[in-house]
């Protein structure tokens, strides 16, 4: 069918997650025009929950672009985080093993907030709700993407040098690149975790990552007045067999240490089951497209990695298309896949060795158990571990 209106710009963008508005940012900032073509409406991509911890160079970032005004009043700054196991915590002072680099917890939809009203204001142009997103010629000159505004309106086509699937991991972007031409690697965990937001005042002044014999638990945080935790359930659960009382019951036994310390309850307003992954395609591109966040990678929220592993995606991409059109160079956008999975394969590792050596995970031997304890132990009382540790969380330098 021949699409009824078409248009142009140079970089068309499909997704409004962090990484499809951090690129149209970023590529705004060098003068480059592109186009957001969002699936979802704006009120749901700005009331979806999900992560919380950006890592110390998006923050930066977000202040470089001039978008920290919000984040710098409402976020919260953490020196470190504190591991519990065996009913005792432990603090890792993450600042002080790293040179002074923060752990800065701002929930992702507040993110999305900013900068989709950034990208207004300066004039960019976001659509939602659009549907039937299709992908034409990637492997040549002019490739563009056809398109309908809402669930049933005329096919358009957006013209553009190049396309960036920012589209999450149900997206069509990574289908796009031939099954022959790409490789995933994945893992999927028996683990899931379930989450709350309750309306209560902050239980601990930073986050608590906690091993236990029932199951993981971590005790996060939004405001003054609203709280973030989780727990490790069967991915397959349902939330209606989890009431709010088994939920703070469970909570309570997992995160309680032997210091007197207690969590404050209050009331659940927001909850939900997430299972876990490890994925990884590559490469990342195809033709003229360039796939990035989590439409490329997944990995398991354990390490806090996702949203920043997308940001650090679209940084790279950003510089090489800027590269591209001021001097027509393409040795940036060659080297995009493989710069980014560099990144990307140890964002992996770290939430992959986070995960394993927090969760109880009932198929392992009471051996192997024993030696996620004795990691922690060893963890809790090596300076070099915990730097290690702390290098990864508060985010490796970028290239
Ligand atoms: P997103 O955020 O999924 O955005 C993709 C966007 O593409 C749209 N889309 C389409 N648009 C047009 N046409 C189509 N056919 C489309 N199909 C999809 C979608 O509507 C959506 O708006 O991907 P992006 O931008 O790559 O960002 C990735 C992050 O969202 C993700 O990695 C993080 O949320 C992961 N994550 C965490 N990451 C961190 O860095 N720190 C954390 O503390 C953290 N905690 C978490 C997390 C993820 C969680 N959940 C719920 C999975 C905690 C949780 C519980
Ligand atoms: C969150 O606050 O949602 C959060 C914090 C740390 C994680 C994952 C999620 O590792």
């Amino acid at each position: 069918m021949h699409p009824t209106k078409s248009t142009r710009t140079q970089v068309a963008i499909v997704g409004a997650g962090p990484a499809g508005l951090f690129l149209s940012h970023l590529l705004h900032r060098q003068g480059i025009e592109s186009v957001i073509l969002e699936h979802r409406s704006r009120e749901e991509i700005e009331g979806t929950i999900r992560a919380g911890v950006l890592e110390q160079w998006v923050v930066d970032l977000m202040n470089d672009m001039g978008l920290g005004d919000r984040m710098m009043r409402e976020a919260h700054f953490h020196s470190g985080i504190t591991l519990r196991f065996d009913r005792r915590s432990h603090h890792i002072d993450m600042a002080e093993l790293t040179g002074g680099k923060r752990v800065t917890v701002y929930a992702q939809h507040e993110v999305i907030r900013d900068l989709v009203s950034a990208r207004l204001e300066d004039g960019g142009t976001i659509l939602f709700g659009v549907s039937d997103v299709q992908f034409h010629d990637l492997e040549g000159k002019t490739p563009h993407v056809q398109f309908r505004r809402g669930a049933d309106g005329p096919l358009e086509e957006l013209r553009c040098d190049f396309v960036a699937g920012c589209d999450g991991f149900h997206g069509p972007s990574r289908q796009a690149i031939p099954a022959a031409t790409r490789t995933e690697y994945q893992m999927v965990y028996p683990f899931g975790w379930l989450g709350i937001l309750t309306e209560a005042p902050p239980s601990h002044p930073e986050l608590i990552y906690a091993n236990h014999e029932r199951g993981f638990a971590l005790l996060s945080t939004r405001s003054p007045e609203v709280q973030r935790l989780y727990i490790q359930v069967d991915p397959k659960d349902d939330i209606a067999n989890w009431s709010d009382d088994r939920i703070w019951s469970e909570l309570h036994r997992r995160l309680e240490d032997d210091s007197g310390w207690t969590l404050t309850e209050g009331s659940i307003f927001q909850k939900g089951i997430i299972a876990m992954r490890s994925f990884v395609c590559d490469p990342m591109r195809h033709g003229r497209l360039f796939i990035a966040g989590d439409a490329a990678h997944i990995v398991p929220p354990t390490g806090a990695k996702g949203l920043n592993l997308a940001v650090a995606d679209v940084a790279v991409l950003s510089r090489a298309l800027a590269a591209y059109y001021k001097s027509g160079t393409t040795e940036g956008l060659d080297g995009y896949s493989a710069t980014c999975l560099r990144r990307i394969w140890k964002a992996e590792r770290f939430s992959w060795s986070m995960t394993t050596m927090l969760h109880r995970n009932e198929a392992e031997s009471p051996f192997e158990q024993r030696v996620h304890l004795a990691e922690l132990d060893y963890l809790v009382h090596s300076r070099a571990a915990m730097t290690a540790l702390a290098e990864n969380y508060v985010g490796l330098p970028m290239e």
